[in-house]
């Protein structure tokens, strides 16, 4: 089985041995009967491991060519097991352009618990060189980044971190293994939050660690299995039968946002579009030698302030005003405020998260629909 969509719809889907459902039942036990102590048919207690989950994990693996995969109950929990994998003392870099939460995961608790962190800008190959140190293990990116959509090159990033015994994480969920494949491209593991795309109808939290490397994947798996940060069986079936229809929504994800792009490019009340499908993305070109789309993401600065800016974010109808991307359904939100409201203002400043920035998940409506929208909101 090679396309990601024979993937998507058939890895972990066999019939059902019992009565050859077609659609796998879910299992939603707990634990399960031993015929002696110790003997039972692969699954003793559900935490450590089930049936549903089991099948869902490896479709998860597959669409991401890995050979080990981790289904976690968010995407914050997937990166908390990964770092937990250190040792105080240790180090990571992180890219500074990040979910808010993810940075403030690392800084407030990680932080703690005397793992290191520093932030720098990881498109920039000369300051990552810069910034590593001689106790760090991972080299952490998010690739489009969220929300200024940049993208790091992630094979030149996984060659240096490989010269160098450092493992690099991607967190692949604004990409998708639909469009991006970090572990093809030299990266150790790959994390998704698959509240997001992977699930794709906003109805679920999840995440998911991925990777090839076995003694990795062990520790992952002990700190699943021992921390206990698992997703329940039901949650797994809705994520395993979202998946299913992952590359066609990525499709229209991304034809529409280019649409949209271009709409809001050529706008007199916009100021700049960040969408790494646009020709004027400073890293178009990148962008597509490394990814096979561009995804559905996108931002803009407004030409205004905030008020300017809450105008727009409360007007429009079809886009609703909510943290989270991803979904079937389009959404809008401020980055300032909302999603990386963790990040310290200074920091916010020098990236760029200004208040007149607002971001788009472009959902799969027509897009005709979509543009009409925020023309009116604009104006
Ligand atoms: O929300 P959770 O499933 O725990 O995933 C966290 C997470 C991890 N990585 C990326 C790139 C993310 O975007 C997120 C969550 N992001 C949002 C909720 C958001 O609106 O950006």
């Amino acid at each position: 089985m090679k396309g990601i969509s024979t993937k998507a719809v058939h890895v972990g889907q066999d019939p059902d041995p019992s009565f050859g459902d077609v659609i796998p039942p879910i299992h939603l036990s707990s634990t399960f009967a031993q015929s002696a102590p110790g003997e039972h048919r692969g699954f003793d207690y559900s935490r450590a491991g089930n049936p549903t989950r089991a099948r869902y994990e490896a479709c998860l693996a597959a669409l991401e060519n890995g050979d080990h995969a981790f289904a976690f109950a968010s995407g914050l929990a997937a990166s908390d097991a990964v770092i937990r994998t250190l040792q105080p003392g240790d180090h990571v870099l992180c890219s500074y352009d990040v979910y808010g939460g993810t940075f403030r995961l690392f800084e407030r608790i990680l932080k703690n618990q005397n793992i290191e962190f520093s932030f720098t800008d990881l498109t920039d190959f000369a300051a990552l060189e810069h910034a590593v140190q001689s106790n760090t293990r991972f080299i952490w990116i998010e690739t489009p980044t969220n929300p200024l959509l940049k993208i790091v090159d992630i094979r030149t990033t996984a060659e240096f971190a490989k010269s160098r015994s450092i493992k690099l994480a991607v967190d692949n969920t604004f990409a998708t293994p639909v469009f991006q494949r970090p572990l093809e491209l030299g990266a150790a593991v790959v994390i998704h939050s698959v509240t997001k795309y992977l699930n794709g109808h906003s109805d679920i939290i999840g995440g998911a660690v991925i990777c090839n490397d076995a003694e990795l994947a062990e520790q992952v798996g002990f700190i699943q299995f021992a921390a206990g940060a698992v997703q329940a069986p039901f949650d797994c079936y809705l994520a395993h039968r979202g998946i299913k229809t992952l590359a066609v929504r990525m499709q229209c994800h991304q034809a529409s946002a280019l649409q949209i792009a271009e709409f809001l490019e050529g706008h007199a009340k916009v100021e700049t579009v960040l969408y790494p499908g646009l020709p004027s993305h400073p890293q178009h070109e990148l962008a597509s030698a490394q990814m096979d789309g561009y995804s559905g993401m996108l931002s803009f600065y407004l030409k205004g302030d905030l008020d300017d800016a809450t105008q727009v974010l409360k007007d429009t109808r079809l886009f609703s005003l909510a943290e989270s991307l991803g979904g079937v359904e389009s959404l809008i939100e401020h980055p300032a405020i909302m999603t990386h409201a963790s990040l310290p203002a200074e920091v916010r400043e020098s990236l760029g998260i200004a208040d007149s920035l607002i971001r788009l998940s472009v959902g799969i409506e027509d897009v005709d629909d979509l543009i009409e929208d925020l023309d009116r909101a604009l104006g």
